[in-house]
């Protein structure tokens, strides 16, 4: 059973930026699906809560540079 949540990223000011962020979390294993939204700054997650969570996600976000800005 996968689960979706939206997360706001900090620190994303080009489109590269956000394709960083988006492959630093599509790399965690049970992340199904991800996009970044630069212009909303959020990314969008489906992944399995077996494998992944939010703190995960948290720290692959923090270790390419940027901010981890909670669950909306
Ligand atoms: Mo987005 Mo960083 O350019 O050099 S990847 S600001």
């Amino acid at each position: 059973e996968s689960k979706d949540v939206v997360v706001k990223v900090g620190g994303m000011t080009c489109a590269m930026c956000a394709k960083t962020v988006e492959k630093a979390i599509g790399e965690l294993p049970g992340v199904l699906d991800v996009n970044v939204n630069l212009a909303t700054e959020t990314a969008r997650i489906s992944y399995n809560p077996a494998s992944v969570g939010i703190e995960d996600i948290k720290k692959a976000i923090e270790s390419v540079g940027y901010e981890f800005l909670g669950v909306e």
